[in-house]
């Protein structure tokens, strides 16, 4: 979508700094990390949330599943833990319509969150 800012960020029109990437899906440095480690991992192709889905997109979002556990080591907290999160919509905070998620650790997370 032309006007996606992860859209963007996935065609380089807007830097970020990278994680990791393959062909499927780009992980990047959330630019309000609310943790000492935070990345987005988003598939490349436009999705607006988990709730947009279809029998074809959602094999990103699995795709996606097999990455994290290498994404964690690579970051340091497979071994002390770390939260996966979605947002959908308003009431669940999404302010970037592009399906990401959250990858967070480095401290100690609290439950339920705010
Ligand atoms: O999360 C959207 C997240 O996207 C939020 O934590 C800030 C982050 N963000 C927004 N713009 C950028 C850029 N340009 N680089 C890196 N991170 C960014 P949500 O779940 O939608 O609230």
């Amino acid at each position: 979508m032309s006007d996606c800012i992860f859209c963007k960020i996935v065609n380089g029109e807007i830097p970020s700094k990278k994680a990791y990437e393959d062909d499927k899906i780009l992980a990047f440095y959330d630019l309000n990390p609310v943790a000492p480690v935070h990345i987005l991992i988003v598939p490349k192709i436009h999705i607006n949330s988990i709730v947009d889905l279809d029998s074809k997109s959602i094999e990103y979002v699995t795709y996606i599943m097999t990455k994290i556990k290498d994404l964690a080591k690579e970051l340091g907290v497979d071994e002390s833990g770390f939260r996966l999160v979605t947002n959908v919509g308003d009431d669940g905070g999404q302010t970037v319509e592009h399906l990401h998620f959250h990858l967070v650790g480095g401290r100690p997370l609290e439950w339920p969150p705010g």
